[in-house]
């Protein structure tokens, strides 16, 4: 047993760290599986690079191996020094010429791309939309600039066309990461406004993270990004506009909802187009992928998140509302039953069913 597992150790090994690492391939959240323009173009780079470093692997390993066999030491041979060589210009010249030639075919690629990917050619010009980006402790703010429409958490763009976003921060710095479509961009709080693109090749839920350290929830402040069709894109845009902030739920207990929502929660929170407030636009909020960024969208998850926000974001921002003064009197039942109106009518926000057909949502 002991022989035949210890030939064979690394190879289980390397085995076991390949299939645990497959897992980082995930679907639409993956920088291997490029879906987007920025996304290729950063896929192509990492593919030459790879390429590159094993032709050198291969190159070295191949003399290191020919040296060792061919120079060891032989039998009868133990007292013998061989002739020492050294400074050969042919070779001198070979190993200073082969790594510039080969920098030379990263760089010209490497620079290409850079300069590619921070394009702003088309910026403003007619039917280009640019997005307002803005990073919060944790969660993200879009601004649709000129089309009078705002969401949070979930960004819409039209498949095949590029959107320009010009980013900020309000508090620290947060960073924009998209693997699947493009790169990132860092967010600063100020006036630096930081500006990428995005370019979907087709239309999916695609999956990002914010990828700087900005606190104590930083690694659940994440966000999609859904591509879909430019009709639907217009249809989406028209039906946001269209959002009465007052319209009557159907059932009476999400008509009380909303009355407890308009009294306890409006403060922080939109619903319809309005500037960016200290809480997450609403608007539309029964078509999220996910609550907070992070939770199953059901009802009892959001009663769960109404009730004590903290417990499923540490340090976030949203108070854990009924544990506030003006609910002093009541039970912990009746809290219960008031947040789950809340959700209920919260849950029937669905102004735009705009959205891919097929989800193809990853897991966490
Ligand atoms: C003091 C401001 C404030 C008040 C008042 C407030 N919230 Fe929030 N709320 C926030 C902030 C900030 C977040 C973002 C938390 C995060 O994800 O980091 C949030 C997030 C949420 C989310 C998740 C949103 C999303 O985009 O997925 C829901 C739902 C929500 N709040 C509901 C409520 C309800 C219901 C009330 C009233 C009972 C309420 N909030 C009161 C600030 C507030
Ligand atoms: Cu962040």
């Amino acid at each position: 047993m002991r022989g035949w597992m210890g030939k064979f150790r690394s190879l289980f090994l390397f085995g076991t760290l390949a299939l645990i690492l497959s897992g980082c391939g995930q679907e639409n959240l993956s920088a291997l599986r490029p879906k987007g323009y920025g996304a290729d173009l950063i896929f192509d780079l990492m593919m030459i690079s790879i390429a590159i470093m094993i032709f050198v692997f291969i190159i070295v390993m191949a003399i290191y191996a020919f040296v060792l066999i061919r120079y060891r030491q032989k039998k009868g041979d133990e007292d013998v020094v061989p002739k020492q060589v050294e400074g050969n210009k042919t070779l001198e010249i070979i190993w200073t010429v082969i790594p510039i030639i080969l920098l030379l075919v990263l760089a010209v690629p490497t620079v290409q791309a850079t300069f590619d990917l921070a394009d702003q050619s088309t910026q403003g010009d007619d039917g280009v939309l640019t997005v307002e980006v803005t990073g919060n402790q944790y969660w993200w703010h879009f601004n649709y600039q000129g089309e009078e429409v705002s969401t949070s958490q979930e960004l819409y763009i039209p498949v095949g066309e590029r959107v320009y976003l010009d980013m900020k921060a309000t508090d620290v710095i947060h960073s924009f990461w998209l693997p699947s479509i493009a790169g990132k961009m860092d967010t600063n709080p100020g006036e630096n406004i930081n500006t990428m693109y995005l370019e979907a090749y087709e239309e999916g839920v695609y999956w990002g993270h914010c990828t700087e350290l900005c606190g104590p929830s930083h690694s659940l402040m994440d966000f999609r990004v859904i591509a879909v069709s430019p009709e639907k894109f217009e249809q989406f845009k028209e039906d946001l506009r269209n959002i009465d902030p007052e319209a009557e739920p159907e059932t009476s207990t999400a008509q009380e909802g909303q009355d407890l929502f308009n009294n306890n929660c409006m403060s922080c929170h939109a619903i319809g187009n309005a500037p960016m407030g200290v809480g997450p636009n609403l608007s539309n909020f029964a078509n999220r992928e996910r609550i907070a960024g992070i939770l199953d969208p059901t009802q009892e998850n959001l009663t769960d998140w109404i009730l004590n926000p903290d417990e499923y974001k540490p340090g976030n921002k949203m108070p854990a509302v009924f544990e506030g003064e003006q609910f002093a009197d009541l039970t912990k039942e009746e809290k219960r039953d008031q947040a789950e109106k809340i959700a209920e009518y919260l849950l029937q926000l669905d102004h735009s069913d705009v959205g891919v057909d097929a989800p193809t949502q990853s897991e966490n």
